[in-house]
């Protein structure tokens, strides 16, 4: 019968998609995968995957089957304790999901977010003139790192001090969707104080009155959220707002170092530094995977998956797939990269995006005006991540225009 032949057909892997050798390099094994079928059994760890644009998008799209309120990680909340308090939208289903969604996608809206232009700018050009003066700089600390953790929480409204903790946050959020591995327990060996700083800025009083932040805490008065969702809602801001755009910074450094006929092509011609984000985002993307729980059997390109079964989706290497793409592993800031899976896509797809954009017109447009090329002379070294794929230093020797 079919559903017999379906299930003893299934694709078996291997890999571990965890491993450091994999997380290195990671798109000789989405070839595979993608090769392998439309979705794979990993058996290492008893789950399914997904590598081709098709199926990874229309999984994102099919929310009533492929679920998030069981965990967006290895880890199914189902069946064991979640390491913190779920998200109350990242992890959760409709109608809960709703609810919260529409109270950030009113705040994050590009028309809202450009109110934050004149300053993002600003601080970009502050910024890029100060590293320019100094000719050479480490393109993760001092740029893709700096600059968000000034932007970002200044925008939220959040006090300066204590902000270091930030980036060991997004650490342990980004980790913790793997399996625990030495990843994870690196990310987790400071856990306590880093999370009860987070905790401390996500409340009312700390939050200044005139940002985002606040702007959650106002939905409260309006009937739309209870006072504990907008402290989570915060919660979520410092989770998700800075790692990915830090890794998103230092891949397109590293794109415009790696391929300088391309940043030469973006000064001259500063309209395409919108897409080339775009492009950054497709073939280096600073996300990589996400899951979903099924929560019902679901035929996929005939192979049969069961109820309550994890499922890894491969955003990057949908946005490498040919079967999608033509040259996907050139990188050219002239194609039309939209429709790449780094932001996802349907209900969960990313809300912040705005203001993702904004951060890296505003950096690439100072850069644009000031910085010739690039010089890439050291062996970048890669920071590892469960989720996140970017990089731990690029020493960039620059000449300014
Ligand atoms: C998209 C994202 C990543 C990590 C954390 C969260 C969201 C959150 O809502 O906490």
């Amino acid at each position: 019968m079919a559903s017999d032949q379906a299930t003893l057909s299934r694709p078996v892997s291997t890999i571990d998609p965890f491993s450091h050798a994999f997380l290195h390099d990671p798109y000789p094994h989405h070839e595979a995968m993608r090769e392998a079928g439309p979705v794979v059994w990993l058996e290492q760890y008893g789950i399914w995957a997904m590598a081709r644009h098709q199926e990874v998008r229309d999984s994102l799209t099919d929310w009533q089957t492929f679920c998030s309120s069981a965990g967006v990680g290895l880890s199914d909340f189902r069946k064991e304790p979640p390491w913190r308090p779920p998200s109350i939208i990242l992890e959760a289903d409709p109608p809960l999901h709703t609810r919260t969604r529409a109270v950030l996608t009113r705040i994050l809206s590009p028309a809202a977010i450009n109110v934050l232009r004149t300053t993002f700018e600003r601080e970009a050009e502050l910024l890029v003139a100060r590293l320019v003066e100094q000719r050479e700089f480490d393109g993760v600390a001092d740029l893709a790192e700096a600059y968000p953790l000034k932007v970002f929480p200044d925008a939220v409204g959040i006090s300066g001090d204590g902000r270091e903790n930030l980036l060991p946050y997004g650490s342990m959020v980004f980790n913790s969707f793997g399996p625990r591995n030495d990843l994870f327990n690196q990310a987790m060996a400071n856990a306590g104080p880093v999370r009860e700083w987070i905790m401390s800025k996500c409340s009312r009083a700390a939050l200044a009155p005139d940002g985002l932040g606040m702007l959650i805490f106002r939905a409260v008065d309006a009937g739309e959220l209870a006072e504990d969702e907008a402290g989570m809602l915060v919660r979520s801001f410092l989770s998700a707002g800075i790692d990915t755009t830090v890794y998103g910074l230092g891949n397109a450094l590293y794109c415009m170092a790696r391929y300088p006929e391309q940043w030469t092509a973006l000064r001259e011609n500063p309209a395409l530094i919108r897409g080339a984000f775009e492009e950054v985002l497709r073939f280096e993307a600073p996300v990589q995977t996400f899951f979903r729980t099924t929560t019902k059997a679901v035929d996929v390109g005939g192979v049969r998956l069961g109820e309550g079964e994890k499922v890894l989706l491969f955003l990057a290497a949908a946005n490498r797939d040919p079967r999608r793409w033509d040259r996907p592993d050139t990188f050219d800031v002239r194609r039309r990269a939209t429709g790449h899976m780094t932001f996802g896509t349907g209900i969960h797809g990313c809300v912040g995006q705005a203001v993702a954009r904004l951060e890296s017109e505003a950096i690439f447009a100072a850069l644009a005006k000031r910085v010739v090329s690039f010089e890439l002379t050291g062996e970048p070294r890669r920071r590892l991540n469960n989720t996140l794929r970017g990089f731990d230093t690029l020493p960039l020797p620059l000449v300014p225009a």
